[in-house]
């Protein structure tokens, strides 16, 4: 019996691919890397300082009310991982999923992603700011911004919440945990 597990045990390290074995061996050493930073994407935070008057609040993009005008330096921590600063500035107008836009965030630092949206009509989630890999927002965040002067982003990303639970038995529905590579390009 003994030799017959050994036997299975052998075929089975052969079918399974050296490239496979090295997969799952990297999954299992970024495991607790790749959950704390999922864990981080569910929520988001940014501060603002300026002469900016905002009020929104929104339940999805879908659901979404309220107005703001004025410019603002950030402190940004937002959705697809966007670190650092950035200068917003420009006014919107929210009802529901109609939106009346102008605004633009431009000399942002590394991972924060400037955009220049004008529009007025329809708020859709094809629309590239709201990308799901590089968009600069969130189409399904919870959230709310409060700004006269001094102000604040905060925003739940549902789809990021479901992601952080797929990740606990290693399924990244997100397609965002990194490869031991980003190590090799830190160096
Ligand atoms: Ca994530
Ligand atoms: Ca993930």
């Amino acid at each position: 019996m003994k030799k017959f597990i050994l036997l299975l045990t052998v075929a089975a390290s052969a079918i399974v691919s050296p490239v496979a074995k090295a997969d799952v061996a990297e999954k299992l050493l970024l495991y607790v890397p790749h959950r704390f930073m999922d864990a981080l994407d569910i929520v988001s935070i940014s501060l603002g300082v300026g002469l900016e008057a905002r009020a929104e609040v929104r339940a999805t993009r879908f659901l979404d009310y309220g107005a703001g005008i004025g410019p603002s330096a950030r402190l940004i921590k937002e959705y697809n991982r966007q670190y650092g600063i950035g200068f917003e500035s420009g006014y919107n107008m929210n009802f529901t999923n109609l939106a009346d836009e102008s605004r633009t965030r431009v000399d942002s630092t590394r991972s924060v992603i400037d955009y220049a949206e004008s529009y007025t009509g329809l708020v859709w989630p094809g629309m590239n700011i709201y990308e799901p890999q590089t968009g600069a927002r969130d189409y399904w965040e919870i959230g709310a911004d409060l700004a006269l002067g001094v102000g604040a982003h905060v925003g739940f990303h549902p789809v990021e919440f479901a992601d952080f639970i797929t990740g606990l038995v290693c399924y990244d529905l997100k397609d965002d945990d990194f490869d031991s590579s980003v190590f090799d390009s830190a160096k």
